[in-house]
């Protein structure tokens, strides 16, 4: 009983969250402040996704503060580091789903990240790019909690599910004492999915 007690308080934690939210203009002010999370693997369109991206940055209408990769792919965080070179943007702090990724084959991520310059070229694989829930929990840890002033973070997923979850179910870090569903709670204003 005491677990299922304890499921309830978090749940009815993440809905007082959900409806605060509700009161706030969904469409924050530029630039948007975004974290996008991506499946850069078995399809084309996310490549795509990245370009628009790094569009409306170059355009003042979005700041990138991370990005993520959720497939179970050796080269896809290489090929996310050669894009983010290639548009000038090297340093966005990028990583990749560890531990429990959905493998996904690629026909072009392994020519990609051998042909094309990336900033972190002494990554030869996923293995040597950090985990994606030390770069998402740090970027949130550092963003300041939504209020008046801080429309807050908006996190877009064009892939699995697999980051999304694992940050909400993640646990403090050295980054900050807050369990994941409150991290979140407290920086993230809107979640878009596709
Ligand atoms: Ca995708």
């Amino acid at each position: 009983m005491a677990s299922d007690s304890s499921d309830s308080a978090d749940h009815g934690r993440m809905e007082e969250a959900a409806w605060e939210k509700k009161d706030l203009d969904p469409l924050p002010e530029r630039p948007v402040r975004v974290i996008l999370d991506t499946d850069l693997a078995s399809d084309c369109d996310d490549a795509g996704a990245v370009a628009v991206l790094h569009a409306l940055a170059d355009r003042g209408e979005a700041d990138i503060l991370a990005m993520g990769v959720s497939a179970g792919n050796r080269h896809s965080v290489l090929v996310l580091d050669a894009f983010n070179t290639w548009y000038g943007r090297p340093d966005i702090p990028i990583g990749t789903v560890k531990a429990s990724g959905v493998s996904a084959g690629s026909r072009y991520t392994e020519e990609i990240a051998g042909e094309y310059p990336r900033c972190h070229d002494h990554w030869e694989d996923a293995d040597d790019a950090p985990d994606v829930m030390d770069i998402y929990r740090k970027t949130l840890a550092s963003e300041p909690d939504i209020d008046d002033e801080n429309p807050g973070v908006v996190m877009v997923s064009i892939g699995y599910m697999t980051n999304f979850r694992d940050l909400l179910q993640s646990g403090p870090c050295e980054h900050s004492d807050l369990p994941g569903d409150e991290l979140v709670a407290n920086k993230v204003r809107l979640w878009v999915c596709m």
